[in-house]
């Protein structure tokens, strides 16, 4: 499966929901479906993309919250799926796309390339609902299924290495910390997400 023709099949139900991506390939991909106030794209900061989802997550138990992470950013922080797990926000969905790559910095092969099992790693841990896609329609099922059963979810998806042809994403890093800081003030007093 092509990483954006897996995100363009889940992206209606990412459009009203709390999102925070990885950087690189995954973040373009997604900008360029359409960028909205409710989407973070965290630079830099690999394999923190779940541990300010999990925050997010608890700070506004009324909301939903959707992390894209990646296999390579996960690795750098396993330790984040015990640490989702002990706390088990139902409003907290945990998407990881496996490339078995780190494909933003030029595609060197990560552990899942040689038999590391995220998903039994997530169920290890403690996370009560871990699934794995390996279509666009399989993990679009995934994702609906998880979001209607309110139980914290990590799903393994696996695809291609490949990504988009730029990774240029015409919002800084600065502009979206801001539009996505008062996105979430605003849905934490109207209870909405602002388009
Ligand atoms: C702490 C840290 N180390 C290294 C980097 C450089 N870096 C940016 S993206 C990336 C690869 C991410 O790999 P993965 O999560 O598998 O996503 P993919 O690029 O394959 O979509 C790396 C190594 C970084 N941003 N932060």
């Amino acid at each position: 499966m092509l990483r954006a023709d897996a995100l363009q099949a889940i992206y209606p139900e990412l459009k009203e929901r709390i999102v925070v991506t990885i950087m690189g390939a995954v973040a373009a991909e997604l900008y360029m479906l359409g960028h909205r106030l409710n989407f973070f794209y965290l630079e830099h900061a690999m394999g923190l993309a779940s541990s300010m989802g999990l925050g997010i997550a608890l700070a506004m138990p009324g909301h939903e919250v959707v992390v894209i992470d990646g296999d390579g950013s996960l690795l750098m922080n396993l330790g984040t799926l015990s640490t989702m797990a002990r706390y088990k926000p139902g409003n907290l969905l945990h998407v990881v796309f496996d490339n078995e790559s780190l494909l933003s910095v030029g595609g060197f092969p990560t552990a899942t390339s040689t038999g590391t099992d995220l998903a039994g790693i997530a169920r290890a841990s403690g996370v009560p609902c871990v699934m794995e896609a390996s279509t666009p329609d399989g993990l679009k099922g995934c994702v609906t299924e998880a979001l209607a059963s309110k139980t914290l979810t990590t799903i393994i998806a696996k695809v291609e290495a490949i990504g988009p042809k730029s990774f240029h994403m015409d919002l800084p890093l600065l502009e979206n910390r801001f539009q996505f800081k008062r996105c979430l003030e605003a849905m934490q007093q109207q209870g909405q997400v602002r388009g």
